[in-house]
């Protein structure tokens, strides 16, 4: 990969596998692995404590595929693309290589800056007039933020998440902090739409429901690594809670039998009834800041 510019002495740029450009951040307040392919962060811990973010063992570090685990990027549609079998769940972001616009060290903290272009991708149906940035600060917190600009002279319908995969000791143990009340839908559970009563929610089957108007916060209580997991966001109104229990992490081949009980999805965005849209000449921004603290 070739840089214009030099990287900060935080910054190394190595090799993955496959040969997939990785950037390795150490600071004096946290370690980050970033991946030019699908911006995707892969790896997060602020010094003294455990990794915040779970990645598989069995993860495929392959062009056109996503990695299983850290955080990859749902862009420009949530799930399967309606009307298009053959699009790539989840959108186009995750699975391309992604240009490292800047790299900028202060004060112990790093910053990354990275950008998609629109191409002109069979399934891009929506104008292919985008810029996509993803800027991911790494210090005592882990701060993302996305910013869509719609160069196309007609407005551009999109959805957008972190699908992060959070490391717990064990899912069934935690307790997830913040959703009471909130209308979400689910296609595993019946009823399909319903509103959580419970506070905490707990794990004890598999779980995929997508939440929409919730403005956080929500927390990860995790006695097993005596952690609270912290996600605060602003213009990410989506949020999407995931484990795919026994029979689902069987079916992945990009994911261990036995690794389902040490991760939790809690992810960020907007998506179904909150997409975005954005007016020609506008762009959308959004942040989310992640972190661990002591229960
Ligand atoms: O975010 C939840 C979800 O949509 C689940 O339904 C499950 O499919 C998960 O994403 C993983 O999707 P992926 O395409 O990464 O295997």
């Amino acid at each position: 990969m070739d840089l214009n510019f030099p990287l900060p002495p935080s910054v190394t740029l190595a090799t993955g596998p496959n040969g997939l450009p990785r950037l390795e951040i150490a600071t004096p307040l946290a370690e980050a692995h970033l991946y030019l392919h699908g911006a995707h962060v892969t790896h997060y811990r602020a010094h003294g404590q455990e990794p915040l973010l779970f990645l598989s063992a069995r993860s495929r570090f392959e062009a056109g595929r996503p990695i299983r685990g850290g955080v990859p990027l749902v862009f420009p549609w949530f799930g399967a693309k309606a009307g298009d079998a053959a699009a790539p769940a989840h959108g186009v972001a995750r699975i391309r290589p992604w240009a490292l616009e800047s790299a900028q060290e202060s004060e112990d903290e790093v910053v990354l800056t990275l950008r998609l272009e629109a191409d002109a991708d069979s399934h891009n149906d929506t104008p292919a007039e985008w810029t996509l940035r993803h800027r991911v600060r790494i210090g005592s917190r882990l701060t993302m933020e996305l910013e869509v600009e719609n160069h196309g002279a007609t407005p551009f319908t999109c959805e957008e998440a972190w699908h992060t995969y959070f490391h717990v000791a064990d899912v069934r143990e935690v307790a997830l902090r913040g959703l009471q009340g909130v209308a979400y839908s689910t296609a595993i559970e019946e009823p399909h739409h319903a509103q959580q009563q419970e506070e905490p929610l707990r794990f004890s089957r598999e779980t995929d429901r997508v939440y929409h108007h919730t403005s956080g916060p929500y927390q990860i209580e995790d006695p097993g690594l005596k952690r609270r997991i912290c996600i605060e966001k602003s213009g990410a109104p989506s949020a999407i809670v995931w484990n795919p229990w026994v029979a689902k992490a069987r079916a992945m081949e990009d994911f261990g039998d036995d690794e389902w009980p040490h991760m939790l999805c809690v992810e960020t965005g907007s998506v179904g009834p909150d997409r975005l849209e954005i007016a020609p000449g506008a762009a959308h921004h959004a942040r989310t800041q992640l972190w661990a603290e002591a229960l």
